[in-house]
């Protein structure tokens, strides 16, 4: 590692202990003052690389949200704070510690594997007693997704809400949003635009309707049957399957040396149904995977970032493989940095805002994990390598502009700078 790394590494570590809040990493202070899903899960994986009990911590915290039906919520509002709409108040649910009603990727399987193997290779003693009970809770959560999220057993689970994907204003909702109304129960006073330019950002007729959908899914007393049976934006998608799939397969590992038979047997057969449900999901005419938009039975061409994601979950065939790297590639053609969230010849890219064209230096790690899995490792390498650098060159930001290289959204992020981290070592 060379010095600039070095100095890089320190200034993700200083950001990683700036944003503690205690046991719980915020993804950037005020713009997201409280613990998220999937930023924390891969916060606990960059933790991971220098401090193993920081990493289970961040994951255990997380697990204080966890719903007794399973599902672990997108935020947990450990602790008060005015910087962010909608907070608690606006979601009502009932919960000891204060929550979101819906969820985000569960990358805590896949994060709670790595955890565990650096814990096992720095020889940790607790590292399995610790586990295990991190475990019950991933598949108590992955039993929700089944149940909850493919009650009609597709092999492919649904989100119910736009934040539920992570990737919120992304072209791939443009369709099924416009459906659902714009009025709202609830009084909008968004937060976010007094902390990043209203360009970077989903636009006000997209929170409309995000808070029409809570508004609904409020009224359904947070019940997982009466959300499936009101929902007005039901999506089959392809990225929360893939991760959920992977994680699986991520905890099956973990069940063999830690579980007990039976869950091997049930996390071999949850496995069998997702993949299974993700390969009926390629489009060869398009060299994508694609989403259902189960309102209206279609498919959801837009090309996005979700379209690789089930690369991290399934063994692709050799035509199928590639016919992705030559996609990728026609999506990495001209740009200074690369994977866009949506690609560059799509009439909807906007390569400032938000999820409509910026990269984000997770998704690039998924994407290349999954790349590495398919035997394209000089592909992986060449989004990982193009993810440093970019980082060192515009900091560690929310997002960057894919046609410059500028970075742009929140500044000192956590999961950035557990991206660097982890991909920086991957040299
Ligand atoms: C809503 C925290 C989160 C990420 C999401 C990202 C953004 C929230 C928002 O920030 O979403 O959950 O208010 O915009 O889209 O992926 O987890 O970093």
């Amino acid at each position: 590692m060379d010095m600039q790394q070095n100095g890089m590494m320190d200034a993700a570590r200083t950001i990683l202990a700036q944003n503690d809040r205690g046991g719980y990493t915020v993804p950037t202070a005020r713009l997201y003052p409280f613990q998220w899903n999937w930023d924390s899960a891969f916060v606990a994986m960059g933790f991971a690389t220098y401090d193993i009990d920081r990493a289970y911590r961040e994951l255990e915290r997380l697990a204080e949200g966890q719903w007794d039906d399973g599902m672990i919520p997108h935020i947990v509002f450990h602790a008060p704070s005015d910087t962010y709409f909608p907070g608690p108040e606006v979601w009502g649910t009932r919960h000891r510690i204060p929550t979101s009603g819906i969820t985000q990727p569960p990358v805590f399987g896949m994060a709670l594997r790595h955890v565990h193997e650096a814990a096992v290779a720095t020889g940790r003693t607790d590292a399995a007693d610790r586990t295990l009970k991190l475990f019950r809770s991933a598949l108590l959560s992955h039993r929700w997704w089944m149940s909850a999220r493919d009650p009609e057993s597709r092999g492919l689970v649904s989100i119910l809400h736009p934040w539920e994907s992570g990737s919120d204003n992304s072209p791939a909702w443009d369709e099924a949003l416009a459906r659902v109304p714009t009025s709202t129960e609830t009084v909008i006073r968004r937060k976010d635009t007094g902390h990043v330019d209203a360009s970077m950002r989903p636009r006000d007729e997209d929170y409309q309707r995000f808070i029409h959908l809570v508004d609904v899914y409020r009224g359904c007393g947070w019940d997982p049957m009466r959300q499936w049976e009101a929902a007005p934006f039901k999506i089959a998608d392809v990225q929360m399957t893939g991760i959920l799939a992977r994680a699986t397969a991520d905890l099956l590992v973990l069940a063999r040396s830690i579980g007990k038979a039976e869950d091997q047997r049930e996390l071999e057969q949850m496995h069998q149904l997702l993949t299974d449900g993700l390969a009926r999901q390629w489009r060869a005419d398009l060299s994508r995977f694609v989403s259902m938009d189960l309102i209206s039975g279609q498919d959801i061409t837009a090309p996005t970032q979700a379209c690789f994601i089930p690369l991290v979950a399934i063994a692709l065939s050799d035509n199928q493989r590639d016919a992705v790297r030559a996609e990728l590639r026609r999506w990495l053609d001209g740009m200074a940095v690369g994977v866009p969230s949506t690609a560059p010849f799509s009439p909807a890219f906007e390569p400032k805002r938000y999820w409509r064209g910026p990269v984000w230096a997770v998704v690039n790690w998924l994407i290349a994990d999954g790349l590495r899995l398919n035997r394209c490792e000089d592909l992986a390498r060449d989004i990982e390598n193009g993810t440093v650098k970019a980082i060192e060159k515009a900091g560690f930001c929310e997002y960057f502009d894919p046609t410059t290289g500028e970075g742009l959204g929140g500044g000192t992020f956590s999961w950035t700078a557990a991206a660097y981290m982890v991909l920086s070592r991957r040299d």
